[in-house]
């Protein structure tokens, strides 16, 4: 196993990876931008570098940078968490070149499923079910028409680089399908520098529900159950849960099913996420494939009683899966609320500064993975999310009541959050009842 890893991260998932490694005994490097310089939790990694100004793309992202603290940290494996470089393909490249093993999958699978196009074709290999599309690239008006015709609109567009909501438009009819394909062209073609696009049906007011799956370098693939992530805004999830109210058991098993099936065909290894839209009648289709470790996983955790990020680390050092798909258990309910340091009433305005008071939630079934504290100043250069507030109930009314309890306990000063609108939204009869989709927050609370 290894000795040594970077972090190549920062904030909440840095801290989480450097606890992870600790508890195997592993030691940790640790990276930061000068504007996280004397952040608490880099204390608790054997040894920190800088690796530039505050600025993502000066430091987390300046690959020779964060190569340059591998190599002089003299490191065996680099975790990059998630965001930053966790799904660059060409940073994946970089280290088998410098001889460092990338926690995650190979640079040639995540290639692969990072383009959503062949994505959606090896989802069909797979015989996994897909929303009704175009059979690849659309690249005139006439073949959109064509397709539009065929499954009726709506129709998505989509771009085959899309990410964050970016590249994607919905036309009600012939007239909107042209401008809205030009639109998703130009969008796509500035935002990743691909332009190219295919033809969804569009799904209305769909629910967002995502499979984990863990794959190790023996073939051995198996599946840790759903999350639900319908309770979001402008593509931010707030929050997560699993398992999901959206489907039923033998939906369940059909989903879980088909994301190992997916992920087996894609010959990929480590942690990934096959995300599903289900549609109001309760068919599942696949989206996408997100090949790193996601901000949600502890609801996972939770579940399962695996700890993800150990699994990640045994996985890229060669070790078979200590565990077989009938050992995994879904037992309980867990939450997870985003605790983001932004103004709700303010259209969900960043709002960083220091946090002059911080009284951390705790008891039976609370877990908080954060890296902030009292005195914090939270850095106005990166993500908005202080901290995550996870629950683990009996029932799911339980860990409802555990939330709601430990939203109470919690006390950030000195800068706005998103805490009081967790509340409000776990209090909604549409919450408390199971029945929300992806345009839930948006229709209720802004
Ligand atoms: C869709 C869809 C409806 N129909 N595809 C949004 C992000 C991108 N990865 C896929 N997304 C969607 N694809 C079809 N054919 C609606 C969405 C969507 C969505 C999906 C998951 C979670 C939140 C969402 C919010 C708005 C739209």
């Amino acid at each position: 196993m290894y000795q040594r890893i970077l972090v190549a991260n920062r904030g909440e998932i840095a801290l989480r990876i450097i606890r992870a490694c600790r508890e195997l005994g592993i030691e940790t490097v640790a990276i930061f931008s000068e504007a996280d310089r004397g952040a608490q939790y880099l204390e608790l990694a054997d040894e920190a570098f800088c690796v530039g100004p505050p600025k993502p793309v000066d430091s987390y992202l300046r690959i020779a940078n964060v190569i340059s603290a591998a190599e002089v940290g003299n490191v065996q494996a680099i975790h990059p968490g998630y965001g930053f470089l966790a799904e660059n393909a060409h940073f994946n490249e970089v280290c088998r070149s410098c001889k460092i093993d990338f926690i995650g999958p190979t640079p040639e699978a995540m290639a692969k499923l990072g383009d959503k196009n062949s994505a959606r074709e090896l989802a069909r290999q797979a015989k996994v079910p897909v929303v009704p599309g175009s059979a690849g690239l659309v690249t005139s008006i006439e073949e959109a028409r064509q397709f539009a015709h065929e499954v009726d609109f709506p129709v998505l567009i989509k771009a085959v680089a899309c990410g964050g909501g970016k590249g994607m438009r919905v036309a009600a009819n012939d007239l909107a399908l042209q401008s809205a394909l030009q639109q998703a062209r130009s969008e796509a073609e500035a935002a990743f520098g691909n332009g190219a696009v295919y033809l969804e049906k569009y799904i209305e007011q769909p629910r967002h529900v995502e499979v984990q799956v863990l794959a190790d370098l023996h073939g051995n693939v198996v599946h840790l159950w759903e999350r639900d992530c319908s309770v979001q805004r402008r593509h931010q999830k707030l929050i997560e849960e699993s398992p999901s109210q959206s489907i039923t058991p033998e939906t369940r098993q059909l989903m879980c099913e088909a994301a190992v099936r997916m992920i087996s065909e894609a010959e990929y290894t480590n942690a990934a996420t096959v995300e599903f839209i289900v549609d109001r009648d309760g068919n599942f289709y696949f989206i996408e494939v997100n090949a790193r470790i996601q901000v949600e996983h502890p609801v996972t955790e939770m579940v399962t009683g695996i700890d993800l990020i150990k699994q990640q680390i045994l996985i890229a050092g060669g070790q078979p899966l200590p565990f077989q798909q009938e050992d995994i258990p879904q037992r309980g309910v867990a939450i997870e609320c985003r605790i983001n340091a932004e103004d709700p009433k303010k259209n969900f305005q960043p709002s960083p500064g220091k946090i002059e008071r911080l009284i951390v939630p705790g008891g039976f079934g609370v877990r908080f993975d954060s890296h902030v504290h009292s005195g914090y100043f939270v850095p106005p250069y990166y993500d908005s999310m202080i901290g995550k507030l996870i629950v683990h109930g009996a029932t799911r009314d339980e860990a409802i009541a555990i939330m709601q309890r430990a939203l109470l306990e919690l006390r950030v000063e000195g800068i706005k959050n998103t805490s009081a609108l967790h509340r409000e939204i776990l209090s909604h009869s549409a919450f408390v009842e199971g029945r929300v989709d992806t345009t839930f927050v948006e229709r209720t609370f802004t």
